[in-house]
């Protein structure tokens, strides 16, 4: 059910409106923004015809919430710059992100542990995780309490001035499929993360098989195949550095920190992906 919320449209407030839908049990589909107060109530109505309409249905439970955003605690960043690597294959794909890990600072052990952990399905009996894998960056030991659920970063979204900028600048980039714009999100906010080294992501969609490597200093780096067509595995895997930050102090910002984007990073034309000897 959808509460609405009855404000002005002058009221500054935002909201944090997040769902998540399942069939039977199994997680099916998410999504959320934060928007403004008077938008509420017409995004958590979206989000739920969303869940409602979810390829992989009937949604047998949808949860829809709304949550007010203290304004003292929210986070204004800018999102990662865009570069897109295309690999003949999955198996090329796959070498390319060990290697953007370890240019990210991930021993190459662990980078393709990682990789292998996504390929065979990181969850409990080689299913997919509800969540990300957070590993150690130094040692590849696996942190998340939970491994079927991991952990989900939550809480971020775009300004309402920046979305239909950043729709444009991407649909002219050939990057209008609404997955780059969501995973990109997600990647800004993982990247300011206290201790966070680099991230590896390639959707569970087995109809979409483009991944990527994001770090701090590279920015969002997709490759355009990490996995087979028809894979239903994926995933994502945090790396961390445990000396920067605690994973208590790590995991409450992922979830819990409120971060909005009001400004782009850089797109660059694709390229053709080189391995270097590394
Ligand atoms: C991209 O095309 O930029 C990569 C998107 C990754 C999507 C991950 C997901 O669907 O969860």
């Amino acid at each position: 059910m959808v509460a609405m919320i009855i404000s002005s449209p002058m009221d500054p407030s935002l909201y944090s409106v997040r769902m998540r839908a399942s069939s039977h049990g199994q997680h099916l589909t998410g999504a959320e923004r934060i928007v403004p107060a008077a938008a509420a109530s017409e995004v958590a109505a979206a989000l739920t015809q969303r869940a409602m309409l979810c390829a992989g249905g009937p949604a047998t439970e949808v949860h829809c919430s709304l949550e007010w955003i203290d304004p003292a605690r929210l986070c204004n960043a800018r999102l990662p710059d865009i570069s897109t690597y295309q690999v003949d294959t999955w198996r090329e794909g796959r070498q390319a992100a060990s290697c953007l890990l370890v240019r990210a600072g991930v021993p190459v052990d662990v980078a393709r542990q990682a990789v292998n952990a996504l390929a065979e399905g990181a969850g409990p009996g080689g299913r997919v995780m509800r969540g990300a894998m957070i590993v150690d960056a130094a040692t590849g030991e696996r942190l998340e309490s939970d491994p079927a659920r991991g952990v989900r970063a939550s809480r971020m979204d775009l300004s309402a001035e920046l979305r239909p900028q950043l729709e444009r600048t991407l649909a002219a980039a050939g990057l209008a499929h609404p997955r780059v714009l969501e995973a990109l999100v997600l990647a800004g906010k993982v990247l300011q993360a206290p201790g966070m080294v680099a991230e590896l992501c390639w959707s569970d969609d087995p109809a979409y098989s483009t991944g990527y490597v994001a770090d701090p200093r590279s920015g969002y780096q997709r490759i355009t195949a990490l996995k087979p067509d028809g894979d239903w595995r994926g995933g994502r895997v945090f790396f961390v550095d445990t000396k920067m930050a605690s994973l208590t102090a790590l995991v409450d910002y992922l979830e819990c920190q409120a971060v909005l984007f009001n400004a782009a990073g850089a797109i660059s034309p694709p390229v053709k992906w080189i391995a270097a000897d590394e």
